[in-house]
Formats: structure tokens, sequence, C-alpha cells
């Protein structure tokens, strides 16, 4: 009988192929996966208990806050700081970095996450997610953290992933070394694996933009759109939802690609560079993708602050070439 591979197991698997390692990160993941656990249970009754709706404060996007994003935020935030795997963390909910309280050990990573991005859409019951990237912490012991041991590029990530709280919550994953989904099953409350070695098609044959911003966007963008829209040598399918984590997955699995580009309305584009694009530009390489900024690889980008935006196109790699080639060549 062929048993189900809990997300753990495959964790302490993976580990063992690096014999020297300490097993800390495979303690932290499972810290996150704890937390993950938890959100999913809060978002998948969230209706039910009163979570649904804005807290009436703003986050330090100014964006109203959800009662869930709160919650989820709280969640990692009290489940992560404990294990002595965290030196600080950073979330897209906080202005400042948060520290790990004195009376907790301190580790050897940094977590950035985005607590549950797509929150306006929870209470319509679309599903929303949670972003996450770690990088080594360079700060010594005793030295104090700041911000600046944050602005690490994309390239640095020894982790990211995501959370897709949807018709089923899934975790999907990168250590550098290919992209795996796990489905939660709550009959057990295992993340077990459902979609091993995840590939990106090469052409995408879902393009996933904004089109009420058409209006400003720069003419790289029109020229893509329009290029992709004729698609002579591929059916082409639009697809937006508005929660990044449900675009960037249908269009992983299914083959696809996302644009949220700067235009003269966000001239810094929209999306944070360190929380949101690094994490699934990791992803979206390590399952034979891109993600570009049209100008600029993602993850080559030297971050100046800690909630910066960018530019993003990411997903099926000759989409993204194409989408790069349109904007280099509206600049010329
Ligand atoms: P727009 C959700 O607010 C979010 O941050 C992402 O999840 C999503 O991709 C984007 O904004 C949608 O932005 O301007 O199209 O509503």
């Amino acid at each position: 009988m062929k048993t189900s591979t809990a997300l753990t197991q495959f964790l302490m698997e993976e580990q063992r192929q690096y014999p020297g390692s300490s097993g800390n990160f495979t303690l932290l993941f499972s810290e996150l996966i704890l937390a993950a656990k938890v959100i999913s249970r809060e978002v998948n009754k969230a209706g039910l208990i009163n979570l649904l709706g804005a807290t009436g404060y703003k986050n330090v996007q100014g964006e109203e806050v959800q009662k869930l994003d709160e919650y989820a935020n709280d969640t990692i935030v009290k489940t992560m700081e404990r294990g002595g795997h965290l030196h600080a963390m950073a979330s897209e909910e906080i202005e400042d970095i948060i520290r790990i309280p004195d009376d907790y050990p301190k580790g050897k990573y940094l977590l950035l996450f985005d607590p549950l991005d797509g929150s306006s859409n929870i209470d319509v019951n679309i599903s929303v997610g949670t972003i996450f990237s770690i990088l080594r912490c360079e700060a010594k012991a005793g030295e104090k953290i700041t911000v600046d041991d944050f602005l690490q590029p994309g390239t640095e990530q020894v982790c990211s992933g995501y959370v897709i709280y949807g018709s089923s919550t899934v975790l999907v994953y990168t250590t550098g070394h290919g992209v795996h989904g796990f489905t939660l099953d709550p009959s057990v409350g295992e993340f077990l694996l459902s979609h091993e070695n995840i590939r990106i098609p090469e052409k995408a044959s879902i393009y996933s933009i904004n089109e009420a911003n058409s209006r400003y966007w720069y003419k790289g963008t029109t020229d893509y759109v329009e290029k992709i829209k004729a698609g002579e040598d591929r059916v082409t399918t639009g697809r937006y939802v508005g929660s990044l984590v449900a675009d960037f997955h249908r269009n992983l699995l299914k083959g696809g690609v996302f644009l949220y580009p700067i235009d003269r309305k966000a001239t810094k584009g929209k999306l944070r560079l360190l929380y949101e694009a690094n994490p699934l530009a990791f992803i979206a390489e390590q399952a034979g993708g891109a993600a570009s900024t049209g100008d600029v690889r993602v993850m080559d980008i030297a971050p100046t602050e800690l909630h910066q935006r960018t530019s993003l196109i990411i997903g099926s790699k000759n989409d993204v070439a194409e989408a790069e080639k349109c904007w280099q060549d509206a600049q010329g």
C-alpha cells in the first residue's frame, strides 16, 4: 500500500541529504507548518466566528486591516518567536522589524512574511494566502539586529513558499532543490505530499493582469498584452483573481504569466519585493519559470527598504521573456 508522505517526513528526508545540517531549519519549518494549520482553521471558519470584516485599523501600507490579517500575523509571530531558530522577523503588517523577546533564544535565520495576502477577498470567500521567505542572519550573537540585515537580494533566500487557503489548503515551498506542494488533510492534521517537483509549463496558456489599469500602462505593457491576446500560436485565457497567491498558484500548475508592472499610477509597482515578489520568484525559477521587473531579474534587486515595492512579471519562462522584450523594446 502506498502511504502518503507528510511534509515533516519530506523535510527530514531532505535534511538527511546534508549530513552536516543541524536540523534547526527543519525545526523552524515545523513551527511554520503549525502556524499554517492554525491560520487555515480560522480562515475556513471565519464567517462563523465573526473574524470577517475589518478591525477599523490601518496597517503600515495604509490598508484596512481585516480581522483575519491581524489573527494570521499574531499567529505567526507568537508561534515562531519562541523556537530559538529566528534572530528576528518582518511582516507586511508591521512597519519595523519584529525582534525576538529577550527571554527567548535567538537563532540564525530571518523570517519575512505576508501573513494573509489578498485579504480584501476574505469576506467574499476567495482564496487568500500566506507568503514567506527565509534568509540567513549575518548579525553575530549579541549584535543588535537592524533592518539592514533584512535587505538581502532574493538570491540569498534559504527557503521560500506560500500557503494557499482555497478549496483545500496547500503549502508550496522550495529550498533551492525543486518545488514541492503539500495538501492539508484535516482528518489527520498533516500536510501530505500532493505535488512533487512542480514544473511550470514554458509557454503560458493563461495571462493575469488587472486590465482596469490599462489606462495607466506604459507602452511595453500594452504591447505585450496585445501580443498575448492576439496569441496566434496558442489558446490564451485571461484569469485575474486579485489575490496574488491564487493567481500565482494557478499559473504555476497550468502555465501562465502574471503581471503587476509599474505604471503611471503605481509608479514603483504595487507588490512588495522582500515578502511577496522574491519568495514567489524563487519558486518560479526553481519550477523552471522566471520573474522579472521587465528590466532585471527580480531576485537580483538589491533592496533598500523593508517594504519597498517592485514591478513584477512572473510565470512561464517564454512569456516572461516575451514581456521583457516588449518592455525593453518600448524603452528604445
Ligand atoms: P489590484 C491584494 O491586495 C494584492 O496585494 C495581491 O494579492 C493582488 O495580486 C493585488 O494586490 C491585486 O491588486 O490593484 O489588481 O486590486
